[in-house]
């Protein structure tokens, strides 16, 4: 039986997507570092530390540690100071009526992000009524494509994985669902999230009713 829904935040709930890129093209600039959207493709749903340690490899460059954090701090200063500007307009399309219909059908929501960032973008959104319990990059230390996130959230649900559908962009947030047992919704193309148990192009496609049809014998 489905009882509950573990919604990855970034590419899933808002695209918070083009902010990071916009960030960490930012401090590429200042070092004089190649980044571009395809590489910026490569950090989705990968926690801070581990995407300027891909900025780094592609650039080939190595630094000490705490330069590395200091620079990875600086790109989230940029990241932050431009989520002011988002508002409750910034849902995906589709986001809301979803996160709205599995309220009056009762269902039990989780957040499962990678991000530290995670409350601030919620509460910009005004999405905290959607949400039971709130999974975020500083709820677990190991990032996905581990399955930890969503077994925190799980667990705080007081749910089996068994019981939830994970929702996410990112082909290491379905590679983390997947390791952790739960049922997945992939939402992107399909050779980024094509291992997902079902799969839609965007969250507008992606309705109660579609994901009830798919997973029938679930509900
Ligand atoms: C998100 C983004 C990633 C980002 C990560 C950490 O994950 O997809 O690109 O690197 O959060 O974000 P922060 O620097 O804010 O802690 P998710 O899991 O919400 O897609
Ligand atoms: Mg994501």
């Amino acid at each position: 039986m489905i009882k509950g829904f573990i919604f990855d935040l970034d590419g899933v709930i808002t695209d918070t997507a083009e902010l990071h890129y916009e960030a960490w093209k930012k401090l590429s600039d200042e070092m004089s570092w190649d980044f571009d959207r395809e590489l910026n493709e490569k950090l989705r749903g990968i926690s801070r530390m581990d995407s300027i340690k891909v900025i780094m490899d592609h650039n080939k460059v190595t630094l000490e540690e705490q330069t590395v954090i200091d620079l990875a701090t600086k790109k989230n200063d940029l990241y932050v100071a431009s989520l002011d500007h988002m508002t409750p307009e910034d849902y995906l399309p589709g986001a809301k009526e979803l996160l709205t219909h599995l309220r009056t059908e009762g269902f039990s929501v989780a957040l499962g992000s990678a991000s530290k960032n995670a409350l601030k973008v919620l509460q910009q959104l005004n999405a905290m009524p959607y949400f039971d319990v709130i999974g975020d990059g500083n709820s677990v230390t190991k990032s996905k494509p581990e399955p930890d996130i969503f077994l925190y959230a799980a667990e705080k649900l007081r749910l089996p994985p068994n019981n939830c559908i994970v929702v996410e962009d990112a082909e290491k947030g379905i590679d983390a669902a997947k390791a952790g047992g739960f049922h997945s919704v992939g939402i992107g193309p399909e050779d980024r999230v094509g291992h997902a148990d079902l799969r839609f192009d965007t969250m507008k496609e992606a309705t109660l009713f579609e994901v009830k049809s798919h997973f029938a014998d679930l509900f």
